[in-house]
């Protein structure tokens, strides 16, 4: 069985994630979408409230599968023997980045590394700047999944109070 793992923060899914990780769960057998815990870095939404968007931002695709991990990504890849990385590509700046990180996780545990290139109209999203568009009214209707633009209103409603 091929496997791969999707790692990221995730905080939280936007349309970016969702295409990257459509397009590699039609590459494998089984897509793992693992949301890293971070225990020095709150995020806006809990890892737990990010799994549950995930799902339901993936619910289509039946070879995907929502985890969480915290340590290396390398260790968890040992772990559940999955040989594979995929990360979306969107600017030099990512692949500067990435770039390290997938010679690193080779060097260390053998993991290869497989990179999506972004598709053009979402080249633009990052969870930061959803983020800071719905904190200040902005229409993010088109950037992210309908169950993440609900909890994104819901948030700010809250705040708003
Ligand atoms: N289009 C295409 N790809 C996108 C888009 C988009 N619009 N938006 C995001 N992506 C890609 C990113 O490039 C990334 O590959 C992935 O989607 C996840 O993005 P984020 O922002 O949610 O997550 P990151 O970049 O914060 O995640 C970083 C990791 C958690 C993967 C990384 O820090 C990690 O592996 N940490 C574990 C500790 C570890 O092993 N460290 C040693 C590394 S050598």
């Amino acid at each position: 069985m091929r496997r791969a793992v999707c790692p990221g923060s995730f905080d939280p899914v936007t349309n970016g994630h969702v295409d990257v990780i459509t397009r590699a769960a039609a590459l494998y057998d089984e897509l793992v979408v693992a949301v890293l815990v971070n225990p020095g870095k709150a995020g806006l939404f809990s890892v737990d409230e990010r799994m549950e968007l995930l799902r339901e931002a993936v619910a289509e695709l039946p070879n995907v599968v929502v985890d969480s991990f915290s340590g290396l990504l390398v260790d968890y890849c040992r772990s559940h023997d999955v040989p594979v990385v995929v990360k979306g590509l969107r600017a030099v700046g990512d692949f500067e980045y990435e770039l390290q990180m997938a010679q690193m996780n080779r060097e260390l545990a053998g993991v290869e590394t497989l990179f999506v290139p972004t598709a053009p109209q979402v080249g633009h999203l990052s969870s930061s700047l959803v983020k800071q568009i719905a904190t200040f009214g902005g229409d993010v209707s088109r950037l992210v999944p309908k169950a993440v633009l609900e909890r994104l209103l819901a948030k700010r409603d809250d705040g708003a109070q």
